[in-house]
């Protein structure tokens, strides 16, 4: 709807009906709005207005209510008839006036007070006016006088009145107009009253200047009529019209109805009614009537009137800024840079700058550099190489680079960049990292083709991989029956491009999946191919069954006489063996592994002289070689110290130095050095590298790299909190990545725990401690178990405990709670239960519940490494696939198990573990059984009500403990899954 008034004017005259009435609110009165034409008062000296006739009205000097001396005029011939006396003023010249008012002052004589004047006295006279365009001097004719009106008393005085010299004074205003003439008289006609003129004032309306809305209005006389005068306004200086300014002056000189205003400049601000500059250290940089502000944080000005602040020195303002926003600067460098290379890609994840430069708008760009070995200038990689999702604008920490080059040195410049940081090229800030590629595996085995099938056997030959990314040192055959599903299957390692599976059954149908494996480690394997052998009643002639027969028999004589052989070689070596009967070989379920002979872990108790084995697999160095700086710490066989390691024509490395301590025994020796001689035999990113020993004088030593960070424990317990998702499970992934090429190797290490994890200064971790004898001697964790050996209770499976079958698989039971110990920050498995609590609370089905804050599938998988049938637990090459996934996918570890909406969705299966029938088995299990009446008295008495239950809650039944609460509440969780997962079952709780 169009409001202009213009366009509606009856809203207009509703609307200035209105505001009439509340105009005393609303509306400015001028208390000076009207203009003395005349003023009787203000005459000291003789009034000189022509009294006719001369012996009517008399001009006397008196002085007013207030004692001031005023001139007046009085009449009072009461006695006699027919009086008409005139009183006329000088001309008063019209000015501007249309219409004019006319303020009498006078007293009047009551005439009853007046003895004898009955008939002849009156109480009224007569006021009279006459224009004229010139001053007609003492020219007086009464006829052309017009009539204004006739005066009487409202109040009038008596004799003692005036004895008292108390005046009733009357005050009456009279309109006249329009007037169209130059000037008027003013006349006063008496026919017989006693009347005293005290003062005649003369005036007229106006509305006078005034600014309003920053729009100035001039002095301007009203219409005589009833009609209201539209005034333009102008806009005061430093002010611009934003709507035509506009007002009415009304009859009575009063301005009405303001519209439309004007708004001071930018740089200007209202003050009083007019546009001021703004003061130094302030600026205003929008029309409009706002006051200046102040400038905003590092930016300044000196001047007045500033449209904007300018910045600080090192602080800038991008295009797009407001000038209300304060200058910024270019991010710091990001931080805590973590690298997880998986072959010829890498992963890079850091965490936020500490310093945003104070802006949100941060993003990150990461440059790829190609080192070569001996070049001090690092080129920029080949395009071809590959970032996932982009090289620059990345929104998250994180991202991947693929299609490197195998074994080859990278360095990664990750910079945080914001809106201003073109701004200041000589201030960005970068983190770098560098790393080393390994060697991309080989491509999956795409073409087998069966060559001959008989009864009980299948030649197979197949097709290189199409891209083997490097030499193939063998291929791993994997079959089993097809109706086995694979709880049973054999592996054989061949050479070459073909194999034969022998002693099959018949008629059989067998699945087949074949991987090559480089020194990059296994490819992806094959997808499963079918084949089946011949039936029994496969028919041969007679000639040639015998010929098959007698082919068979001398085959059967021949693998009979192999099979003695290698029953008798293998019980000698197994006698040789047999010290350590927890071989530590690679498990394949209820498979075999045949065709050893490839390169795997080597038991260094194997060798007649344990100390041959330090030398074929560690470097001896020569001790000058060696700078010691300090002892970071104490191991078993004596101190651990940080130090230097200088090889001839290669740079110096900080290293780790373990010693020996004086007064060993040969068995300590041995034993000491049996950790080199495992160390020295891998060669992998996470796992401990061992630079080389110091055998051939004292003290003997082992050097190895060194990890700024120290053990992974202790690191996390000093950092609480402080790293993202992603940081930890980049470090998770990486103690995985290292776990999978020990199993690969059939290395079982037997002691995982986040204390024997070390970790760099690029935080890093890698797998460290592989003394031999060291779970039974060094780990302080490690207790007796009823079967005699030591073992780290908390982190080793039940089956190892119980009968010490120790396998990859139970290294990946205590690969779960290092996973634990990572998502809690360090914090002690099973709390301070005690082992034995811990054994039967497992056996009863009792699993760590989940840190807090961590994500669903991360507790999940954790539950998966916790399974009782050790088949069941994943294997490590899986829990990498899993972890990768989730680092490049990190949205899937939104879901915390605090957040129980998000399970029915999330990936993976919830592992079934056993419910609790009370609050207090609930509280006995987590070791809490002290709050069992707290839970009680506030009313938490079933575990429905339990699993409801906020920090808020717990704090406020009683528990006190930070420790506790985190307990209770991370137990809770738990709880709220099994019930979840009881309910979905059908079970009621
Ligand atoms: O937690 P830490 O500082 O890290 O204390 C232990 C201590 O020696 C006894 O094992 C530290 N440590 C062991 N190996 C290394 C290494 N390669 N680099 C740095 N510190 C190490 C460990």
């Amino acid at each position: 709807m169009d409001c202009k008034p213009r366009a509606k004017p009856i809203l207009l005259f509703i609307l200035l009906f209105i505001l009439s009435f509340i105009r005393s609110a609303l509306l400015t009165i001028h208390p000076s709005n009207e203009v003395n034409l005349l003023d009787s008062k203000a005459s000291q000296g003789e009034l000189g207005w022509i009294s006719y006739p001369s012996h009517g009205w008399e001009e006397i000097s008196g002085v007013d209510e207030h004692y001031t001396p005023i001139r007046t005029f009085q009449v009072c011939n009461v006695m006699e008839y027919s009086q008409n006396n005139w009183l006329r003023t000088n001309w008063i010249p019209r000015q501007s006036a249309k219409k004019i008012y006319v303020e009498l002052k006078f007293t009047l004589r009551d005439c009853n007070s007046i003895p004898l004047v009955l008939g002849t006295c009156k109480e009224t006279f007569n006021l009279l006016y006459l224009e004229t365009d010139e001053d007609q001097g003492s020219r007086f004719r009464e006829h052309q006088f017009s009539k204004i009106d006739t005066i009487a008393a409202d109040e009038s005085f008596t004799q003692m009145d005036l004895g008292d010299r108390i005046l009733k004074l009357n005050t009456e205003v009279r309109e006249v107009g329009p007037l169209t003439k130059k000037g008027f008289y003013l006349a006063f006609q008496d026919v017989g009253a006693c009347v005293a003129l005290v003062s005649v004032r003369v005036y007229f309306k106006l509305c006078p200047f005034i600014v309003r809305n920053l729009a100035s209005f001039p002095d301007t006389v009203p219409m005589d009529s009833h009609s209201l005068v539209e005034v333009k306004g102008s806009c005061v200086n430093h002010s611009k019209e934003q709507e035509p300014p506009r007002m009415y002056c009304s009859t009575e000189g009063e301005w009405l109805v303001p519209i439309g205003k004007c708004l001071c400049n930018v740089g200007y601000e209202e003050r009083g009614s007019s546009c001021q500059a703004c003061r130094a250290g302030f600026y205003k940089s929008l029309l409009g009537n706002v006051q200046c502000s102040k400038c905003p944080p590092h930016s300044f000005t000196h001047h007045e009137g500033a449209l904007h602040c300018g910045c600080e020195k090192n602080y800038f303002r991008a295009d797009g800024d407001p000038p209300s926003m304060a200058c910024t600067r270019p991010p710091s460098a990001p931080r805590n840079v973590i690298s997880v290379i998986n072959e010829t890609s890498v992963i890079l994840d850091w965490s936020w700058p500490e310093d945003t430069g104070g802006r949100k708008d941060v993003t990150f760009t990461v440059l790829c550099k190609r080192c070569r070995p001996g070049q001090r200038v690092c080129e920029a990689c080949r395009s071809n190489v590959r970032f996932l999702p982009r090289a620059a604008g990345l929104q998250n920490t994180t991202v991947t680079v693929g299609d490197l080059l195998a074994h080859t040195n990278y360095t990664f410049e990750i910079e945080a960049q914001n809106g201003v940081s073109q701004l200041a090229p000589t201030m960005r800030q970068y983190a770098a990292v560098t790393i080393t590629t390994n060697q991309a595996a080989p491509s999956p085995v795409t073409v087998i083709r069966k060559d001959r099938t008989s009864r009980n056997s299948i030649s197979l030959s197949w097709l290189e991989p199409e891209r083997p990314n490097g030499i193939i040192l063998d291929y791993e055959v994997k079959y089993y029956q097809k109706q086995e599903q694979e709880t049973s299957y054999t592996i054989l390692r061949s050479k070459g491009c073909n194999v034969t599976l022998s002693g099959l059954k018949a008629d059989t149908s067998y699945l087949l999946q074949i991987r090559a494996r480089t020194a990059a480690g296994y490819g992806a394997s094959s997808r499963s191919f079918e084949f089946e052998t011949s039936p029994d009643s496969f028919s041969i002639s007679s000639e040639s069954s015998q010929v098959v027969l007698i082919a068979i028999s001398s085959a059967a004589a021949i693998i009979l006489l192999t099979v003695l052989l290698y029953i008798v070689i293998g019980r000698f070596c197994g006698y040789r063996r047999s010290k350590h009967p927890d071989e530590k070989r690679l498990h394949f379920g209820n498979g075999h592994l045949r065709l050893p002979g490839i390169r795997t872990y080597v038991d260094p108790h194997t060798y007649e002289d344990p100390s041959q084995a330090v030398h074929e697999f560690a470097k001896e160095l020569d001790a000058s070689c060696i700078a010691i700086d300090k002892v970071v710490g104490a191991g078993e066989f004596g101190e651990v110290c940080s130090g230097r390691l200088r090889l001839p024509s290669k740079k110096e490395n900080c290293v780790a130095i373990k010693t020996l301590k004086a007064g060993y025994t040969d068995k300590q020796r041995r034993d000491f050095l049996s950790e080199a001689s495992i160390m020295g035999q891998f060669d992998h990113p996470n796992i401990i590298r061992l630079e080389g020993v110091v055998t051939r004088s004292k003290p003997v030593m082992i050097v190895t790299e060194y990890m700024e960070n120290g053990s992974l424990d202790s690191f996390l317990r000093t950092h609480d909190g402080q790293f993202t998702v992603i940081q930890l499970v980049g470090m998770l992934r990486g103690i995985a990545s290292g776990m999978k090429y020990l199993s690969d190797m059939g290395y079982v290490h037997r002691d995982l725990a986040a204390r024997n994890i070390l970790v760099n200064s690029n935080l890093v971790c890698k797998v460290s401690d592989f003394g031999l004898s060291r779970v039974l001697e060094d780990d302080p964790e490690a207790a007796y178990t009823t079967t005699g050996g030591k073992i780290p209770i908390r982190w080793t499976a039940p089956e190892a405990i119980s009968y010490r079958k120790f396998s990859s698989a139970s290294d990946a039971w205590s690969y779960g709670i290092v996973m634990w110990e990572v998502m809690s920050y360090g914090e002690r498995p099973y709390w301070e239960m005690s082992n034995q609590d811990v054994i039967l609370s497992i056996e009863e089905g009792y699993r760590l519940p989940a840190p807090m804050g961590c994500p669903v599938v991360l507790h999940q998988l954790m539950l998966h490494c916790w399974q009782k049938e050790r088949s069941q637990r994943p294997k490590f090459t899986d829990v990498v696939s899993f972890l990768d996934k989730l680092i490049r996918n990190p949205s899937s570890l939104l879901a915390l198990v605090e957040d129980i909406q998000g399970l029915a969705e999330s990936p993976g299966e919830v592992v079934d573990y056993p419910m609790f029938i009370s609050i207090g088995d609930w509280l006995d299990s987590i070791k809490m059984s002290q709050y069992k009446s707290s839970f009680v008295a506030a009313g938490f008495s079933t575990l429905d009500s339990v699993a409801q239950m906020s920090i808020e809650d717990v704090r406020r039944i009683g528990v006190v403990l930070i420790g506790h609460q985190r307990r209770i509440v991370s137990s809770i969780q738990t709880l709220r899954l099994q019930l979840l997962h009881q309910q979905e079952k059908g079970f009621h709780v």
